[in-house]
């Protein structure tokens, strides 16, 4: 059994990686144990689960290749439809495996979101979680304060994306990895968090850590349209 989990990891991950995606694998155990039970995934605790997550190189390596050659529908989010391509063609390359994939952006009917993809990544060990509680000398009040993940290497120039769920697959042995704690300091998490609540247009929050590589201005340029311009910018609606 770990043996066949170790090719299917690699056999998305070969066909992900090419494309600018990372995954990680995780338990849905894992995610549930951090959440109260209306976001609990209904799946038994040692179901497998991967975290896809797109790097700055989403962009040119899937992105534009995806608009060049497949016609896009006018009332869906071009990069939406580029992902859930994406993980379409991998769910058909798994032959008869079982494959539930979620979606950042999907909404259960009560409103919530169908994933929380933030604690996803963290227990993943993709991107660790800085959240209000994890700075000692608060200095919000009575504000509310949104966490942000921070990627390794990547700081803040990702996002998660989806989950893919294997509810045939159970791995009680999988092993955990921690995500890596790179803001450490009381006084860069306050700054991480301030910028990431109040100017997080400015993208300066993504640059907290040095990273290896972040969005190019066409593709600042691109997620600062808002969606509903973004098919213009494209040069794809008249
Ligand atoms: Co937004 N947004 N968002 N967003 N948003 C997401 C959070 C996400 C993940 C989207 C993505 O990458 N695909 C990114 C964040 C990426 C990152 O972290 N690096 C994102 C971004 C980038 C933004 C913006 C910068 C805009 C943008 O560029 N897209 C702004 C920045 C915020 C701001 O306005 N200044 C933005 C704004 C928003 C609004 C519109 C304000 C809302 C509300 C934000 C919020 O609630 N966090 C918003 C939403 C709704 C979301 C969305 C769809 C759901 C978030 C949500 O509802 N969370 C997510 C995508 C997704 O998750 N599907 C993106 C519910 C709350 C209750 O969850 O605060 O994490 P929570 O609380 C849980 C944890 O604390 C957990 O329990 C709590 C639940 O009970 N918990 C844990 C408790 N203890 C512990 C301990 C540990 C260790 C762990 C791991 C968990």
């Amino acid at each position: 059994m770990e043996r066949c989990v170790v090719a299917l990891e690699e056999k998305i991950r070969d066909y992900l990686g090419n494309l600018g995606f990372e995954i990680y694998p995780f338990k849905v155990g894992w995610y549930n144990e951090a959440l109260p039970p209306a976001f609990h995934l209904p799946y038994p605790d040692n179901t497998l689960a991967f975290v896809v997550v797109s790097i700055p190189a989403m962009f040119d390596k899937a992105f534009k290749p995806f608009l060049r050659n497949q016609v896009l529908k006018k009332i869906r989010d071009p990069i939406d439809q580029c992902i859930s391509y994406h993980l379409t063609l991998v769910k058909q390359s798994l032959d008869n495996q079982q494959l539930d994939i979620m979606y950042d952006y999907e909404m259960l009917p009560n409103r919530k979101p169908r994933f929380l993809a933030q604690t996803a990544a963290h227990v993943a060990g993709a991107a660790y979680y800085y959240q209000r509680k994890d700075v000692q000398q608060d200095p919000w009040g009575e504000k509310k304060i949104y966490g942000v993940c921070i990627h390794p290497r990547y700081g803040g120039w990702f996002a998660i994306r989806a989950l893919l769920l294997f509810p045939e697959v159970e791995v009680p042995f999988l092993l955990r990895n921690s995500p890596i704690d790179c803001v450490t300091t009381e006084e860069k998490r306050i700054t991480l968090l301030e910028k990431f609540n109040f100017h997080w247009k400015d993208w300066s929050y993504r640059d907290i850590i040095e990273v290896k590589d972040k969005y190019s201005e066409e593709q600042k340029m691109y997620f600062a349209t808002p969606p509903a311009e973004r098919l213009k910018l494209l040069n794809l609606q008249e």
